[in-house]
């Protein structure tokens, strides 16, 4: 029989006296828990995050709540997420080391992650909103996509390995339910959490949720979503998800995780970077935000250009599942034959990567968890200006996916929306 204690919320006064007891806290803090100063920081739409300082150091506490913090406890949501947490985060450090935070403690019962506190690192999301150019994101987002979306396939994994692993992660039903709602249903009809800038984008909305072609794509991206159990995905890789220095970039929270379409974690990021860059125009003052658009569109071409490098890479290197085996190919002396393959793989990736970044935009603006880079724009006007144009590329992607060949090409879509002064 396993001795479980019910589930209690931790707050800042309960906390040493509860978590005193573990090596692994006394380790990184010290062993006076009368000095430990607690601090609840979390701002997500989830859990509960702490700030632990001890003598020696300090450490992340991380808690599943039963229900979901944004709206309350009439969601309630199973505190199991944070077990999909703990197993997603083992597996990306080992598929991309040091680019997620260190795991020290976890409580199953109590849904408690302890990890490594990330300083002087900042979520990605408010760098941008500050018009930070951070160097290093680009290539680093694009080599964690690529080495955790390939590694946790049937591209690398033995078939026994990944279909044990598809078995623990199918049972995060409820986190994919809200992906499922949130991302790809509600924002086209008028579902009772939704919630936009009201009246500036009344028309364009019902516009969109008339519009036949883009509901009927939005169902074929879900259906994909629920039924291509391709990959260990991230789930929730937006720039919420990133925290980063100058030289340093970590991924965190995927309690999302979830085995379903390469295209998805792709799609995800680069379409935060394209809503961020029409954000800017909310953040400016005097024009000054020039350079860091070329900036943000510039990222979206490395992610995606260094995510098909190390793909191709590890295509030709690490290929030893039994998808596209190289008994076919290479042990026959046919590496045009593994090179068309790959290209065919990219290319379906890079279609529905599209439209994975159209709905994401969509729902940013239209659903109910809306993003800071427009939601800090105190102007309602001027903050509807920019997500009606980020609305109409996310229409454009979402569409036409099968017909564009290049960033280059949406992009330059992207400069001339930025420009219009009515749209
Ligand atoms: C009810 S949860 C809303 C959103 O927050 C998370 O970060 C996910 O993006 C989810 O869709
Ligand atoms: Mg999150």
């Amino acid at each position: 029989m396993t001795d479980t204690k019910p589930f209690v919320a931790l707050c800042p006064e309960t906390l040493p006296q509860r978590l005193g007891g573990l090596a692994a806290l006394i380790e990184k803090l010290g062993e006076d828990l009368g000095s430990w100063r607690v601090k609840e920081v979390g701002d997500g739409n989830l859990n509960l995050v702490f700030i632990v300082e001890g003598e020696r150091g300090k450490v992340i506490v991380k808690q599943a709540l039963p229900y979901v913090r944004l709206v309350g406890e009439s969601w309630p949501l199973p505190l199991k997420r944070s077990y999909f947490e703990y197993h997603a985060l083992m597996r990306q450090s080992d598929r991309d080391p040091g680019m997620v935070p260190e795991i020290f403690h976890f409580d199953v019962d109590q849904a408690i992650i302890v990890m490594e506190f990330l300083s002087p690192h900042i979520i990605l999301r408010r760098a941008l909103i500050e018009g930070q150019r951070l160097p290093r994101i680009g290539r680093d987002l694009g080599l964690f996509a690529a080495r955790t979306l390939f590694r946790g396939s049937d591209l690398a994994m033995t078939a026994r390995e990944r279909k044990q692993d598809l078995a623990l992660f199918s049972d995060n039903v409820e986190l994919c339910d809200i992906t499922e709602n949130l991302v790809f249903s509600d924002p086209y009809f008028e579902a009772s959490l939704n919630r936009h800038t009201s009246p500036q984008l009344d028309g364009i909305v019902a516009e969109l949720r008339a519009d036949r072609d883009l509901k009927v794509e939005a169902q074929k991206l879900k259906h994909l979503f629920t039924t291509k159990a391709e990959t260990l995905l991230h789930g929730d890789l937006h720039t919420g998800s990133v925290m980063v220095t100058m030289d340093e970039t970590r991924v965190i929270d995927p309690e999302f995780a979830f085995y379903g379409p390469i295209a998805f974690d792709v799609g995800m990021m680069i379409a935060n970077f394209w809503m961020s860059y029409f954000s800017q125009a909310g953040h400016e003052q005097n024009g000054n935000r020039e350079a860091m658009r070329d900036y943000l569109l510039n990222v979206i071409e490395t992610i995606w250009a260094t995510f098909c490098e190390e793909f191709s890479d590890l295509w030709r290197s690490e290929r030893n599942g039994i998808l596209y085996q190289r008994s076919l190919f290479e042990d026959r002396g046919d590496l045009l034959g593994a090179e068309q393959a790959l290209d065919h793989v990219l290319h379906e990736i890079w279609t529905d990567m599209l439209g994975f970044a159209g709905v994401e935009i969509h729902r940013r603006i239209l659903g109910l968890a809306h993003n800071a880079d427009f939601e800090t724009i105190a102007d309602l006007d001027l903050r509807a200006r920019c997500e009606r144009k980020a609305l109409k590329l996310g229409r454009h992607l979402a569409v036409n996916r099968r017909h564009i060949h290049s960033l280059a090409e949406i992009n330059s879509l992207a400069k001339r929306l930025e420009k219009e002064t009515v749209i």
